[in-house]
C-alpha cells in the first residue's frame, strides 16, 4: 500500500489561493483526526471516496495500536464506499460506529460478531439525523472534490451523497482535490440548499426529474478546512454481471407488467413514470430490456447510475437521469469520462437526502423497484437480516422508494443458496418493508400483483406465482392449516410454526 502519495504536482484544480496554501500531504492532514472522532466521509457505492486519506488514516490507526493504544473513530458515510476503504478501515478495528449503510463481507463480518456497531437507517434520513445530533458532533469531514472555484466553492466528484451536510456540520474539513475526474463534469451536479429543519421547512421545488433547484458547487466555511491533499486517483469500478436466465426471467416479468398498466391506463405510454432500480444483476436486467421494449424518453428518479442507464440515455429511451452517484463499470466510467459533454445534459447528481426524499418520490410517482432476501406470504420483505439476525447490507434507499413510489415492486430469485433457501416463507423473521409499502412481488416464477387485495386472498397469490415449485405444497399446506384455525383472524398465523422454515435451515442447512 502506498499511503500518503497524494499527487505531488499541483493539478491546477485549487483555483483559490487562501485554499491553495493549505495543499499537504496525507499523512499530514491525518495530524488533525483524533481517536474517539466522529468521521463523515465522501463516497456513495464505488463512487467520490477519499483516495489517499484514508489509507494514510488506517496506517495513522494501525501504528497507534502497535505502540499500545487504542484508536477507533465512528465512520458517517454516504452509503457503501469503496471496497478497499471499507476493508482497510475494518481490518485495523478502526471502526467503533459505522453508519449509515456498508456491502463489504469485513465489516459484515465485524457487525455480526458484535464487535462493530452498526446503524441501519433510511439514507434520505441520514442529514437530518445528524442535523439534530443524534450522532452527537462531527468532528472532521473527508471530502473528495473535483476543484476549488477562485472565490472558494467546491466542485462535487462523481457522487455527492451527504457531503453538503459534511460541509456544514463538521468542525474541521479535509478536502481530497481529484484532478483523475474530467473537468467537464462541473456541471452536472445540482446541491440544493433549501432544506432545513421544523418548523422552517418549505417545499422542496423539484417537479420534474431534469428540474435543477440548486446551485453545480458546494459551500464551505474556508475557516473550518484545515487540510486540502491533491490525487489523481481513479474511483473504484463497480463490478458488473450480466444477466442471467434468472434475472432475465424476472426482468421480462417486470416490463410485462409495465405493458399491462400502460393498457389500464395507469401508466403513460411511452414515457412511464421515472424509475427506480435497486443496485445488482437484477435490477440491471430489468434496466436492460427497456430498449427492447416501445419507450422513448423515460426518466429515471434513483440513487445510483449503473453502466445500463448510460447505453440507455445514448440511445434515447431514457431522456434524464438522477441519482446522487454513479457506479460504473470500468467500461462505464471509460465511456462517460469520455463522452462527458454529452451526459451532463442527461444526468443531475444531487444530495441524498433529494434523490431519496419521500415528498419528491411521492410527487413525481417513481415506481420503486428493489431487491429483497425473502418476503412472507402476506407480502411483508426483509431485505437485510439473513435468517432473521445476520445484516447482509443494511436497508439503504430501499425503504425511501418503497413507502413513497407510486408503486412498489420488490424481486428476487424464489430460492437462494442453490434451492437450499425459499425466498418465499411463512413469516419474515425480520421485516424492512411491511406488506403496506409492497404491492408487486416478482420471481422469476411469476409476478404477483398485490395491490387492492387482503391478506389471504395476498397469500394464496403469492405461494402460486411466485414460490418456487418445490417449496409451494409446503407453503400451501401452511396456510391451509393456519386458514382452518379458529382463530384465524385477518391474517392468520400458526405462531409456534411461522419461523418453522428458518428453524429447519439452522438446523439442517435447508429449509426442505
Ligand atoms: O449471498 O453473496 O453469499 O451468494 O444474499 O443475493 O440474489 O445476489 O441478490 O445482489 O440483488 O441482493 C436484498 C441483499 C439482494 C439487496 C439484497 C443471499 C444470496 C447472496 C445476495 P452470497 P442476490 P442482490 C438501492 C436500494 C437493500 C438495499 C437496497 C440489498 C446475497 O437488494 O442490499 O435495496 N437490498 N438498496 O445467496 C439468505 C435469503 C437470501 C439470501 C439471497 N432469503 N436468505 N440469504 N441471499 N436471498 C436503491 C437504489 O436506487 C440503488
Amino acid at each position: 500500500m502506498t499511503p500518503s502519495v497524494g499527487s505531488s504536482v499541483p493539478s491546477g484544480r485549487i483555483r483559490n489561493t487562501a485554499f491553495a496554501s493549505k495543499v499537504m500531504s496525507a499523512d499530514d492532514a491525518v495530524k488533525y483526526i483524533q481517536p474517539d472522532d466522529t468521521v463523515a466521509i465522501s463516497g456513495f457505492a464505488s463512487a467520490g471516496t477519499p483516495k489517499v486519506v484514508i489509507p494514510a488514516l488506517a496506517d495513522k490507526i494501525k501504528n497507534t495500536r502497535a505502540n499500545g493504544s487504542n484508536f477507533t473513530i465512528n465512520l458517517l458515510t454516504g452509503a457503501s464506499v469503496s471496497t478497499e476503504t471499507e476493508r482497510l478501515l475494518t481490518e485495523v478495528d478502526g471502526i467503533a460506529l459505522r453508519m449509515p449503510y456498508q456491502s463489504e463481507s469485513t465489516a459484515r463480518k465485524r457487525i455480526n460478531d458484535g464487535r462493530m456497531d452498526y446503524v441501519d437507517i433510511h439514507l434520505s434520513h441520514v442529514a437530518q439525523q445528524v442535523w439534530v445530533g443524534y450522532y452527537g458532533q462531527v468532528d472532521v469531514a473527508v471530502v473528495e472534490v473535483s476543484g476549488i472555484t477562485e472565490s472558494g466553492e467546491l466542485i462535487p466528484a462523481a457522487s455527492i451523497g451527504n457531503n453538503k451536510t459534511w460541509l456544514d456540520v463538521a468542525k474541521k474539513v479535509i478536502l481530497e482535490v481529484n484532478s483523475w475526474i474530467p473537468e467537464a463534469v462541473e456541471g452536472m451536479h445540482d446541491v440544493y440548499y433549501g432544506t432545513a429543519l421544523p418548523p422552517h421547512r418549505k417545499p422542496i421545488p423539484l417537479t420534474r426529474v431534469q428540474d435543477r433547484i440548486g446551485q453545480p458547487t458546494f459551500r464551505v466555511d474556508p475557516a473550518k478546512v484545515v487540510a486540502v491533499v491533491e490525487t489523481n486517483q481513479r474511483d473504484s469500478a463497480s463490478p458488473v454481471t450480466p444477466p442471467d436466465a434468472i434475472s432475465e426471467a424476472i426482468a421480462g416479468h417486470v416490463l410485462e407488467f409495465f405493458d399491462y398498466e400502460v393498457r389500464n391506463g395507469r401508466l403513460p405510454a411511452d414515457t412511464l413514470l421515472p424509475l427506480q432500480a435497486g443496485i445488482g444483476n437484477v435490477a440491471n436486467a430489468v434496466l436492460g430490456g427497456l430498449d427492447r421494449g416501445p419507450y422513448k424518453g423515460l426518466t429515471c428518479y434513483s440513487e445510483v447510475i449503473q453502466d445500463s442507464m448510460l447505453r440507455l440515455i445514448k440511445d434515447g429511451t431514457v431522456a434524464h437521469a438522477s441519482s446522487t452517484a454513479l457506479a460504473l463499470s470500468e467500461a462505464g466510467i471509460e465511456e462517460l469520462t469520455a463522452n462527458v459533454d454529452f451526459y451532463r445534459n442527461h444526468i443531475t447528481l444531487r444530495p441524498q437526502e433529494i434523490s431519496n426524499h419521500p415528498e419528491v418520490v411521492r410527487r413525481l410517482g417513481v415506481i420503486a423497484m428493489n431487491g429483497m432476501l425473502e418476503a412472507d406470504i402476506y407480502g411483508n420483505v426483509n431485505s437485510t437480516h439473513v435468517m432473521g439476525t445476520k445484516i447482509m447490507n443494511g436497508i439503504g434507499g430501499s425503504g425511501d422508494f418503497a413507502r413513497n413510489g407510486y408503486v412498489s415492486l420488490f424481486m428476487s430469485p424464489s430460492t437462494a443458496k442453490d434451492g437450499a433457501i425459499s425466498s418465499i416463507v411463512p413469516m419474515t423473521p425480520h421485516v424492512d418493508h411491511t406488506e403496506h409499502d409492497c404491492q408487486v412481488l416478482v420471481t422469476e416464477q411469476g409476478l404477483a400483483d398485490l395491490r387492492g387485495l387482503s391478506p389471504r386472498r395476498r397469500a394464496r397469490l403469492i405461494i402460486e406465482k411466485c414460490a418456487h415449485p418445490e417449496f409451494r405444497p409446503m407453503l400451501n399446506d401452511y396456510f391451509a392449516r393456519a386458514e382452518a384455525m379458529p382463530a384465524a383472524g385477518q391474517t392468520p398465523h400458526i405462531l409456534d410454526e411461522a419461523f418453522s422454515f428458518h428453524q429447519r435451515f439452522l438446523d439442517t442447512g435447508s429449509m426442505r
